[in-house]
């Protein structure tokens, strides 16, 4: 009988503690947004993505929060869409290949262009330091200062240094993702 209640008791809790949350992913071409969203999504490495038309939309469950992940493309003839896909998310997460530094500078350029738009001032940024598996990446440190996260004023800004091969650093991300649950 107790074993009965405890399973109504944690169908219940399933429904009216369960949390949602809705995210953006953006980042230049071939940074590792659709790597990520797959490794958030199946939990495991594949190299068998193509690149990304227009977008891709995928919902993901992680414990009692369910995320709802649009993974927009980064070629430069999408970029203009990331603005539009990033309205009234409850995280941008911006992915930046960490081992391609000649990429830097239009990283950084392309972050800069998209928070200027006022009405994406309040959302909190997740910047992801990709490929950290690669050597010579720049460290978490050292892109803070690269595309300078550190004079975002308006937003709660976290920056992780990551890899969706190793899987480096999942456990951080989904904790980070998940407390935008409500
Ligand atoms: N070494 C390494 N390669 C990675 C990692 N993540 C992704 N890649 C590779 O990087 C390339 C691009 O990955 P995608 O996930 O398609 O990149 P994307 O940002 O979605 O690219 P677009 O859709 O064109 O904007 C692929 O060859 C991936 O296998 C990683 O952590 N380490
Ligand atoms: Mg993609």
């Amino acid at each position: 009988m107790a074993g009965w209640f405890s399973s109504v008791y944690l169908w219940f809790a399933s429904i009216f503690f369960a949390k949602k949350a809705e995210i953006t992913v953006v980042g230049l071409q071939a940074s590792g947004k659709s790597s990520f969203v797959h490794v958030l999504g199946s939990g495991q490495w594949t190299e068998d993505i193509a690149p990304t038309v227009a977008f891709n939309l995928r919902t993901v469950r992680k414990g009692k929060v369910t995320i709802k992940i649009w993974d927009v493309a980064g070629q430069p003839k999408f970029r203009s869409m990331w603005e539009r896909y990033c309205n009234g998310v409850d995280a941008i997460v911006f992915v930046v290949d960490s081992a391609d530094r000649d990429k830097f500078p239009t990283a950084r350029f392309e972050l800069d262009q998209l928070l200027k738009n006022p009405h994406l001032t309040s959302v909190p940024l997740l910047v992801l330091g990709n490929k950290n598996d690669i050597e010579n990446h720049a460290t978490a440190a050292e892109l803070i200062e690269e595309l300078n996260l550190r004079k975002i004023q308006t937003r709660e800004v976290s920056c992780y240094s990551c890899s969706m091969l190793s899987q480096d650093n999942m456990g951080e991300i989904i904790d980070w993702l998940s407390k935008r649950g409500h």
